[in-house]
């Protein structure tokens, strides 16, 4: 059975990585971690493996013998396209194909909101809207739920792709009170994903119970994850004066924030 097989963590060597490790450890014991830099001594339970996911050697070696996968790896923001095309677009393929090759998987693949960034705070999504990708990173993160989809009708790997949205220990910012995904509720998620018995491609809102959200994940009743928190508990520390943004900037208007304002010079139609 794969699921008494390692599982593998690609991406394992940041904020996240950390907290999740020993979580994930807990839950599903034998982990092997992996990062494209070094990140500390192993944990009990875990072994580390340094590579490059752009390199299709090494990531035969990451998946030979997993089972589950966590897909995390790759860059986590907006930069020249040689490295997204690197990271993210060949990074996640060489996954894949070798969890194809290798009989591995599930695999939950942390896509993001970035892959949707382009509607704006009034839409209200479900796992049914295309993709509007806010940047070049957007744009590897929906191809990585293409390619889950590929995967899954034409060789059955299955795959729950997350579309995260801010993950961190606490929303900072106005546009976190939609976004906010807690550490424990990205927790939950992943633990629904595999828990489901039918995963098939499914795509999800990797967000916590927010008042704010703009995302539900009613079109996948496949997975039950129940989030517990909500950003809305932040309110009086994220806004104590109310939110005076300006909702016409680019920045505010759209889903993806930040992602979306950078080199936004979009002609008037
Ligand atoms: C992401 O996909 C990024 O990896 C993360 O750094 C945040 O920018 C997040 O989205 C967000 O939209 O807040």
């Amino acid at each position: 059975m794969a699921n008494d097989r390692p599982t593998l963590f690609t991406g394992a060597g940041g904020i996240l990585g950390k907290w999740l490790r020993p979580r994930l450890i807990e839950t599903y014991g034998a982990l092997r971690s992996t990062d494209i830099v070094d990140f500390g001594p192993a944990l009990p339970g875990e072994e580390i493996i340094i590579a490059d996911l752009a390199d299709a050697a090494a990531v035969d070696r990451l998946v030979e013998g997993a089972g589950r996968i966590i897909h995390f790896g790759g860059i986590s923001y907006e930069t020249s396209f040689d490295q997204i095309l690197s990271s993210n677009i060949l990074g996640t393929y060489n996954v894949y194909e070798a969890a194809r090759r290798f009989g591995a998987g599930p695999i939950v693949y942390a896509s993001s909101n970035h892959a949707i960034g382009f509607y704006t705070r009034d839409d209200r999504l479900d796992a049914n809207v295309r993709t509007r990708p806010d940047s070049l990173y957007g744009v590897s993160k929906a191809f990585g739920e293409d390619l889950a989809s590929l995967y899954y009708d034409k060789y059955g790997v299955e795959s729950a792709c997350l579309r995260i949205g801010t993950a961190r220990l606490d929303p900072i910012d106005p546009r976190h009170l939609s976004t906010w995904h807690s550490y424990e509720d990205l927790l939950r998620l992943i633990e629904a994903c595999f828990n489901a018995p039918r995963l098939g491609c499914t795509i999800l809102y990797g967000v916590s119970n927010n008042d704010r959200s703009w995302w539900s994940n009613a079109a996948a009743p496949n997975v039950d994850y129940r989030p517990q928190d909500n950003a809305e508990s932040f309110k009086d520390v994220v806004i104590p004066d109310g939110d005076t943004r300006d909702m016409e900037d680019p920045a505010v208007k759209y889903q993806g924030g930040p992602f979306v304002a950078a080199d936004y010079v979009r002609r008037k139609a």
